[in-house]
């Protein structure tokens, strides 16, 4: 009788201590949020994971027609070049986090739909990524429900009165960002014209500590050619016996790290140059074509990354991933902004003014 008392004390107690075992657990894996549990089976995951391809041939590279890699070994991204599924698991694995600049100031405003929308579709699917939308009139741009780890950050700035100030203060205000918030919520930039559409993937083949693209209209031309600022004067001046490539203004990238200080150099060179008077041919595109002389890209976007559909489709492109939304300039631009750039594309572009209909 004693005994058997004793032994539903013990029961008792043994069932108590169990739940309150359970519970602890239970609270406990919850309270961590499993987080790093998580992220630690999935980093196992990933590594255990068997992917099927062909193997690289030492004897058939995968394109002859296009240079593939320049004299100081960036690559060139062209497509056949590279399999985007070993490339993806490699970002996956480091948890890459994308900052994507645009500048909608004034009119330009009207841009930013299709791009956001487009970019959902097309740029780095599967990654993080922060759209950082520059304006100077928030209360016209819409309101984007994005899936989880993308979104739409708004960042109010001043507009310009000129539209080469316009252009060219971007980089001031990439800079500024950089510094306060980019590094802390990103690892790349990609900074670009937002008066695009995507319409072919852009995924992370795209990174590297610095990167630039070949502008769309000078991707076969000369040195002499090739429309840099040529007054010495400048601090953006090239000698006609420089320089790799003509680089596009309104696309290039990289680690928040390399992008301050690209954005950096060429802010400082302009403000050197304001005060002295003189302004480069193409403002902010001449002057980082003359950081990239010095500062080697260690990646090169080909054309696929940046076209217009007016230069027409040769045979070497076999994607064309980001292009050109036609302008109506005249709705777009002020008059005189309109036939300025209208006088200067001519000159720039032999066949005329790229997209003005
Ligand atoms: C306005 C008039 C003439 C030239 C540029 C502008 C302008 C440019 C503007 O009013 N608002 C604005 O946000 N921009 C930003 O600068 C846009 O992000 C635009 O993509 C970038 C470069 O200007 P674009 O796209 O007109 O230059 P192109 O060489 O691509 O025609
Ligand atoms: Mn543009």
């Amino acid at each position: 009788m004693i005994l058997d008392k004793y032994e539903k004390g013990t029961r008792k107690k043994c069932f108590l201590a169990f739940l309150f075992i359970t519970a602890v657990f239970i609270v406990s894996f919850y309270w961590y949020g499993t987080k790093p549990i998580k992220w630690h089976y999935e980093v196992l995951f990933r590594c255990s994971q068997k992917m099927l391809y062909d193997k690289p041939e030492t004897f058939k590279p995968p394109r002859v027609d296009v240079l593939m890699v320049t004299p100081w070994l960036a690559p060139i991204i062209w497509d056949g070049s590279y399999n985007i599924d070993i490339l993806n698991a490699q970002f996956h694995q480091r948890n890459v986090r994308v900052g994507i600049t645009v500048f909608a100031i004034k009119k330009y405003t009207v841009f930013v739909k299709t791009f956001v929308e487009t970019a959902e579709q097309f740029f780095m699917v599967g990654h993080k990524v922060n759209y950082y939308v520059f304006t100077d009139r928030p209360n016209y741009i819409l309101n984007f429900t994005l899936p989880e780890g993308r979104q739409v950050v708004i960042l109010e700035v001043p507009s310009y009165k000129r539209w080469q100030e316009v252009s060219m203060r971007r980089m001031e205000m990439i800079r500024d960002h950089a510094h306060q918030r980019f590094s802390k919520e990103v690892d790349f930039l990609v900074c670009v014209d937002v008066d695009m559409r995507f319409s072919d993937s852009v995924g992370v083949e795209i990174l590297s500590d610095v990167f630039g693209t070949l502008h769309p209209g000078f991707y076969n031309g000369q040195r002499t050619g090739f429309t840099y600022e040529r007054r010495k004067d400048s601090t953006a001046y090239i000698p006609t016996d420089e320089g790799d490539f003509y680089y596009a203004g309104g696309y290039f990238g990289g680690t928040v790290a390399e992008v301050y200080k690209l954005t950096n150099f060429c802010h400082n060179a302009m403000m050197t140059d304001k005060e002295n008077n003189i302004e480069a041919i193409w403002h902010d595109e001449s002057y980082l074509n003359k950081y990239f002389l010095y500062h080697k890209p260690t990646k090169i976007l080909s054309p696929e990354y940046l076209w217009d559909n007016n230069i027409g489709v040769p045979g070497f492109l076999k994607r064309r991933r980001f292009v050109a939304v036609p302008k109506n300039h005249n709705a777009i631009r002020n008059k005189r902004a309109l036939q300025e750039n209208q006088k200067v594309k001519k000159q720039k572009f032999h066949f005329g003014s790229p997209h003005i209909y």
